[in-house]
């Protein structure tokens, strides 16, 4: 049986790629929630509705296992989904722990979605890091929609990244952290307009190993081969197929969700 993974547009597809690296034989299912991207700015209920009816989506497709592959989405919905389904769901969490370990200032900074910093299950993350490490955060209001169209370090792009990193290297930071799944694309257009020496954290290869370890718990793991990943698209699937050979990869077949 697949692994269904979702997102609410492209960005889950830097997890996907991890997933595929850590688990080659396992089949793979993605949904782009592309009509009601970004979720970013959207309330808890909206994005847990989005989610459930994804959800079960994938269950329909024969999904064993899902990853949300959102942080956002995560932060509002994860529960909810465990309570509703009795199979291995797999979420985000901006990575705060390694980050804290990499740190030699003392002071991380999280670049997100304002819906993941807002959120009460940050706030407890951050809780249990209050004693060992100072926490900048930074949302990043526009950025996902220039991700979307696979625009990756325009001159506009790069200003953008230049203002948001600007207040976390002005409070010390040395160590960022990439909250939400779609900044791995824009990792070398951060690194070009930061100061040698800052560590960019993202949680992509975490999420692959901890459902890797998962599934061989639950003697999950398929034997292979792997089917070609199918990919939904819930807004346009040709502009999900335009940008799947440089996100993803390779080319790849959309459907409209
Ligand atoms: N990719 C999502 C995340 O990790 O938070 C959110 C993107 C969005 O819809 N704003």
């Amino acid at each position: 049986a697949p692994i269904g993974v979702f997102d609410s547009g492209v960005g889950g597809l830097s997890v996907l790629r991890e997933i595929r690296q850590t688990l080659p034989d396992e089949s793979l299912l993605y949904v782009a929630d592309s009509g009601h991207v970004p979720y970013g700015e959207k309330t808890s209920e909206q994005i847990r509705e989005r989610s459930r009816s994804i959800a079960q989506f994938l269950l329909g497709r024969g999904a064993k296992a899902l990853v949300v592959a959102c942080n956002t989405a995560t932060a509002a919905a994860v529960a909810d989904l465990r309570e509703r389904h009795d199979l291995p769901i797999i979420g985000m969490e901006p990575a705060v722990k390694p980050a804290a370990r990499a740190t030699r200032t003392g002071v991380v900074g999280v670049l997100a979605t304002t819906g993941t910093l807002q959120s009460a299950r940050f706030a407890a993350l951050l809780d249990r890091f209050a004693g060992s490490v100072r926490v900048i955060t930074q949302p990043c209001p526009g950025l996902v929609e220039y991700i979307e169209q696979g625009e990756l370090d325009s001159p506009r792009v790069l200003d953008l990244l230049r203002g948001f990193t600007r207040p976390l290297l002005a409070a010390g930071c040395d160590t960022l952290i990439l909250g939400c799944t779609h900044y791995p694309y824009v990792r070398p257009a951060l690194q070009s307009v930061l100061p040698a020496g800052i560590t960019l954290i993202d949680t992509g290869a975490a999420v692959a190993r901890q459902l890797q370890a998962r599934l061989a718990t639950l003697e999950m793991t398929a034997a292979g081969p792997a089917l070609p990943c199918q990919f939904w698209s819930s807004g346009d699937p040709q502009a999900l197929r335009r940008v799947l050979p440089t996100l993803w990869g390779e080319p790849g077949g959309v459907e409209l969700l």
